[in-house]
């Protein structure tokens, strides 16, 4: 065969990147279970680069240069280990069957452990972007063996977004199962600075009274600043944007019920496995899970809250400036969160992760691209042992400087009785980190109460417990 690369399962995410590789130079073998697709991609962009279409998986994987590269772009799951099965008994050694779909970190383990007994490489790859991320360059996470990237890296990196210094947003995120997870964290994270922009925009509507127009306004200066980023670009696009039909603000006519597809709430999951305290994760996960219990919330909008006390225009600009504030610190606290989480599952499954590579690869052609991730990128460089983003030094006094406002912003928000669960959650993960003593001592001793479960001392090495039910005396266990 002749093809660098195949692209099987062509729904608009695989067609985008078939199309992707091929502008890049690249000869796309095509295949698609129901062959109509395949010809409609040819009839339609087949003049944007040499695409040999095929329509068995006998052509298909004979239409490829060896060692084969063949992308399976279809839905995580059943069909993932349905394509897989048809495919491996036509592939020899040395072969690579790259997943760009969104599989659960521990299917990919599975995959990878079972093809790798037949010589065939399974690199799990996150692909992040959306379809136009697909096309004209997305963020790439491969995971699979060292030996698969030096065949498949040059090509990704061709094909992957660039950041701003021209770093191609791709790199070999560790064997089997990291990229996955990598991808699924990425999610994770994309959970929470929705959720934070979520909260920051209802302060700004509910305390301030600042219209979707005047917020899209704000938003927009504030994508100049720090905040920089694509989430907070495309959150003043919705809001800016007038529904055609009622002439109304398109935010005011969309049922207020989110949605999600899953790796959210894998990302939260896996933490509860891990240990690893991801609330600002979490409370967006429960958020979306909130606004879909439509019979819940009709059930209690008679509840009472605060009468809500609205500000005049200078307080409502500079509360604005708070918000702006508030947000950035919950950010940094997010993002130290969901890094903490892929340290963990690294040090979990043995990865090796370079976190600063992580934060350098979503710089660009990822929903959660952002200014932002060049300076995580700097942490990791000048620490590549950072224990976690909030002990580097730069960060730590950004969140110093916003720390009085974000404080106001929340006690605002509470007095007033606007939720905002993941402002609160990210400030409570600060103020925990900082606590000196945590009540965690009294839970102890709680569990020692009543089910004797023991304690350490601060004082003495051992393990304690207490006769509750007795005299009171302590023992040693
Ligand atoms: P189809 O066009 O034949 O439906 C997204 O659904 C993509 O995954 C489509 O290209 C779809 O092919 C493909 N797909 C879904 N389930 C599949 C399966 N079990 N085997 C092969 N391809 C599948």
């Amino acid at each position: 065969g002749t093809a660098q690369i195949g692209v099987t399962g062509l729904a608009v995410m695989g067609r985008n990147l078939a199309r992707n590789f091929a502008r890049n130079g690249y000869t796309v073998a095509l295949h698609n279970r129901t062959v109509a697709r395949t010809r409609e991609l040819v009839e339609e962009f087949g003049d944007e680069g040499d695409f040999i279409a095929t329509e068995s998986a006998q052509d298909f994987v004979a239409a490829l240069e060896r060692p084969r590269r063949l992308v399976v772009m279809v839905k995580a799951g059943e069909a993932t280990d349905a394509v897989i099965a048809e495919f491996a008994p036509l592939l020899e050694t040395g072969d690579v069957i790259i997943d760009g779909g969104n599989a659960h970190f521990e299917d990919t383990r599975r995959r990878e452990r079972e093809l790798r007994e037949q010589g065939i490489h399974f690199v799990g790859t996150g692909i992040s972007g959306g379809e136009e991320g697909a096309l004209e360059g997305p963020s790439i996470m491969p995971g699979g063996s060292e030996e698969s990237y030096d065949s498949l890296g040059p090509m990704l990196e061709k094909i992957s977004a660039k950041a701003k210094d021209g770093a191609p947003c791709v790199t070999h995120i560790g064997p089997d199962g990291a990229g996955h997870f990598v991808k699924m964290t990425h999610n994770g994270i994309e959970y929470a600075d929705m959720q934070l922009i979520g909260e920051a925009y209802q302060l700004l509507r509910d305390v301030a009274g600042y219209s979707p127009a005047q917020i899209a306004d704000i938003f927009r200066t504030w994508n100049t600043g720090r905040l920089d980023s694509y989430l907070i670009e495309i959150t003043a696009e919705v809001l800016s944007h007038v529904d055609a039909s009622t002439g109304e603000p398109f935010v005011d006519v969309v049922l207020d019920q989110a949605e999600q597809k899953g790796t959210g709430r894998w990302t939260v999951q896996i933490a509860l496995d891990l240990g690893v305290p991801v609330s600002a994760i979490a409370e967006a996960v429960f958020a979306r899970s909130v606004s879909g219990h439509a019979d819940l919330r009709d059930a209690s909008r008679h509840l009472t809250g605060p009468t809500a006390r609205r500000l005049g225009a200078d307080e409502a600009a500079a509360f604005a400036d708070q918000v702006e504030q508030a947000l950035y610190a919950s950010k940094i606290v997010a993002y130290t969160q969901g890094f903490h989480e892929i340290a963990a599952g690294s040090e979990r499954y043995d990865w090796n992760i370079d976190l600063g590579e992580v934060a350098s690869i979503w710089r660009g052609g990822c929903i959660i691209r952002a200014a932002f991730l060049d300076r995580i990128t700097s942490a990791y460089e000048a620490r590549p042992r950072l224990p976690s983003l909030l002990a580097d030094k730069s960060f730590a006094e950004e969140i110093a400087a916003a720390q009085g406002d974000w404080r106001t912003v929340i006690a605002t928000a509470v007095t007033g009785g606007v939720p905002t669960p993941a402002f609160a959650a990210t400030l409570a993960y600060y103020d925990s980190l900082r606590a000196e003593r945590l009540p965690a001592a009294l839970t102890q001793g709680q569990r020692d109460y009543f089910g004797a479960h023991t304690y350490h001392r601060t004082d003495r090495e051992g393990t304690f417990h207490t006769l509750w039910g007795g005299d009171r005396t302590e023992v040693k266990s």
